[in-house]
């Protein structure tokens, strides 16, 4: 049995990119797990994390951690090699998905909800929060967000053109199959809903809007 521990803040709320990746997958193979809602300062105050970030599960006792090593874990065991959505052909244009969905596309929703990811927070995380990112940022969460809001409303708006500019031809990310680059994907627009208003995608992009419609309706939210 597969548990997931997966970054919480208020009442519940479940915002975490990465963890979206993993639970995306998980509802995409139907397979049954528990998650173990953590805030920011549980998952620091508890030795059991070390360094691990969220999301980190266990499986049968083993401990993984990072979304792309847990994904391709769950594929890996519970998938059937020629059903795999991560697979030796695939792998490496994922790899680059991944990364470019992290230094880009999260980078530029980042710019647009550093600061109103607060009011979404467990209390108890407030602190933390404002501490570790005005130390990341070099300035507050407020200062960050509010210098950056216009120039990134041209980054979110390159990266929503880039992606709505590839399902021109195909109907996914990689082709005319789902495959994880969709969770990935997804899982940055999901964050940027979950905490904010700033990171609606413009309705000229029908493409990508039409995609992330049926996304979120095959992988569950
Ligand atoms: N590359 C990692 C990133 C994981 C990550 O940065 N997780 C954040 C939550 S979205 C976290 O746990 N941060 C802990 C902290 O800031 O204290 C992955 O794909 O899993």
């Amino acid at each position: 049995m597969i548990t997931l521990f997966d970054l919480s803040g208020k009442n519940d709320l479940r915002f975490s990119p990465y963890c979206w990746r993993v639970k995306y997958l998980l509802n995409f193979r139907k397979i049954t797990y528990q998650a173990k809602p953590t805030c920011f300062t549980e998952r620091m105050n508890n030795t059991f994390f070390g360094d691990a970030k969220l999301p980190t599960i266990t499986d049968d006792g083993i401990k993984i951690t990072n979304s792309f090593n847990i994904a391709e874990h769950i594929e890996n065991k519970y998938v059937d090699i020629d059903q795999r959505i991560i697979n030796s052909d695939n792998k490496s244009s994922l790899y680059f998905i991944n990364h470019w969905s992290d230094h880009f596309l999260n980078a530029s929703i980042l710019e647009r909800v550093a600061y109103d990811i607060i009011s979404v927070l467990d209390d108890k995380d407030i602190e933390y929060f404002i501490e570790s990112r005005s130390k990341r940022f070099g300035m507050s969460p407020k200062d960050f967000q509010a210098r950056n809001i216009k120039k990134s409303e041209n980054s979110f708006y390159k990266c929503c053109n880039f992606l709505d500019k590839i399902l021109e031809k195909q109907r996914y990310l990689l082709g005319e199959n789902i495959t994880y680059a969709e969770m990935i994907v997804l899982g940055s627009f999901t964050w940027g809903e979950k905490v904010s208003k700033n990171t609606q995608i413009e309705k000229k992009f029908e493409r990508l809007s039409a995609w992330k419609k049926e996304l979120t309706i095959t992988l569950g939210h």
